[in-house]
């Protein structure tokens, strides 16, 4: 049983994030990071591997070569908290004690909540970019594609990258379009969501290009089931639920499924709010009753979007707050909810949404272009240039682009 100074659950992109600023900090032996998995995926890069954009290989590395060489990485599981003692329970039996926790277990997918789900993926046409082991059947989905119905779903709870769920549809649309498969399709969203997007300058632009690629949209709609034998995907009217679920037969269905923060997590009711994610403040990231335990990334209860553009704009704040905490000094740095979604609209183009808890009504802009407009270039920021960012954050070398808005409007911007 060990004791750290600095204990970090998870080596996602919070978890790497935060302990490489610490172990440099603090030196060798000092900061633990206790992560299950031997490989660390760049999860956004899975909707350019579904859409056959990029190939899965490219999206991970070993989990050793990620993780800070200063840092203790314990390859164990976290299966309980036990904050008044400042000690985390692990898998193999171990107790790990720590003055400093930084929390950072990203999302659970839950696909069991879907009547029929996991099964089905085994099944024709039935896939899921959110998942390492069903994003290359989307790819295989689309070529395989002759007729029919494309769906693509939403689920009724917070998601990792909301605009994820449409972007694999604009891929998928422009890509039939492309190969002159397009006349066969009829390419259907369900979203669980009354909007189509939160933002409205985005939610614009989206609308704009849905109508014009003659795209399908269903707010409120639901997956509850899939139905594999008859091919059929059954939607709850979320507004209407004493209506019959309606079913719609599918050729491809893409799945989002509902996602909550980590079984282990949910149910330490000390350290999470009731709805089961971490419960810190939105502006410090420190924990709201234990101030020795911070969190970061997808599991805390931020109201903002959760992505690794946001896990960017908290880092720089836990680096800053955490050392004055160690310190024992005041928190003085603020999160702004700072956040983004590269929503790629096809092969060659992407909108870049960026926005935090301002916004709406104004979304912030890091380029000095209308950013609601697909563009090529924000295709090659996103496929090309953000993959090099991302390593980089891992190794503490990025705290999102406030630094570029900074600069471009003499330190007067957001
Ligand atoms: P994660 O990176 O998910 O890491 C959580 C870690 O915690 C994991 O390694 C996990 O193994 C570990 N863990 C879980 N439970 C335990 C436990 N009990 N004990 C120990 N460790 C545990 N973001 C963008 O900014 N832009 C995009 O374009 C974008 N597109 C996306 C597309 C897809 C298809 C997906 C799936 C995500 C996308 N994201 C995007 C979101 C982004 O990947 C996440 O928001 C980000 O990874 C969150 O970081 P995190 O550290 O909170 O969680
Ligand atoms: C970002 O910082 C980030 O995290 C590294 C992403 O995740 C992969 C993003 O998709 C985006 C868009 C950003 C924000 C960066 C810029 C230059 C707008």
């Amino acid at each position: 049983n060990k004791s750290f100074k600095l204990v970090v659950v998870g080596g996602g992109s919070g978890g790497c994030a935060s302990a490489a600023k610490f172990a440099s900090k603090l030196g060798a032996g000092q900061v633990a990071v206790i992560e299950p998995r031997d490989m660390h995926y760049y999860q956004a890069m899975w909707t350019l591997v579904g859409g056959g954009q990029k190939k899965l290989e490219q999206s991970g590395k070993p989990m050793q070569s990620v993780l800070p060489s200063k840092a203790e990485w314990i390859k164990d599981k976290v299966v309980g908290f036990d904050p008044d003692n400042s000690k985390v329970m692990t898998q193999n039996g171990d107790e790990i004690s720590y003055e400093f926790l930084v929390v950072a277990m990203g999302l659970q997918l839950n696909f069991d909540v879907i009547k029929g789900l996991p099964e089905a993926f085994e099944t024709p046409g039935v896939s899921s970019n959110y998942d390492l082991r069903y994003v290359n059947k989307t790819w295989e989905s689309i070529q395989q594609f002759k007729e029919g119905n494309c769906v693509f779903s939403f689920p009724n709870t917070p998601v990792k990258c909301a605009g994820a769920p449409q972007k694999i549809m604009y891929l998928t649309e422009k890509i039939l379009r492309m190969e002159n498969r397009r006349d066969h399709a009829n390419i259907i969203y369900h979203t669980s969501l009354p909007v189509i997007f939160g933002v409205k300058k985005y939610a614009d632009a989206l609308w704009k290009i849905v109508e014009e690629r003659n795209i399908e949209v269903n707010l409120r709609s639901n997956l509850v089931e899939v139905r594999p034998d008859t091919r059929e995907a059954i939607f709850q009217n979320l507004d209407k639920p004493e209506e019959a679920p309606k079913a719609v037969k599918y050729s491809m269905l893409h799945v989002t499924p509902p996602m909550s923060a980590p079984d282990v997590l949910r149910n330490s009711s000390k350290i999470v709010d009731e709805n089961g994610f971490l419960n810190v403040n939105k502006e410090t990231l420190q924990h709201m009753n234990y101030p020795n335990i911070f969190g970061i990334g997808d599991c805390t209860n931020v109201p903002t979007s959760k992505t690794a553009a946001a896990v960017a704009g908290m880092i720089g704040i836990l680096r800053r707050n955490l050392t004055a905490s160690m310190n024992g000094q005041p928190l003085k740095a603020k999160y702004d909810g700072y956040t983004s979604c590269p929503l790629v609209t096809g092969p060659n183009e992407c909108i870049l949404a960026e926005f935090d808890f301002q916004s709406p009504p104004q979304p912030l802009e890091t380029f000095p272009i209308n950013q609601a407009k697909p563009r090529w270039t924000m295709y090659n920021m996103k496929a090309h240039v953000m993959p090099h960012v991302y390593w980089q954050m891992l190794n503490g070398w990025w705290e999102g682009p406030k630094i570029f808005r900074k600069l471009a409007h003499l330190g007067m911007s957001r």
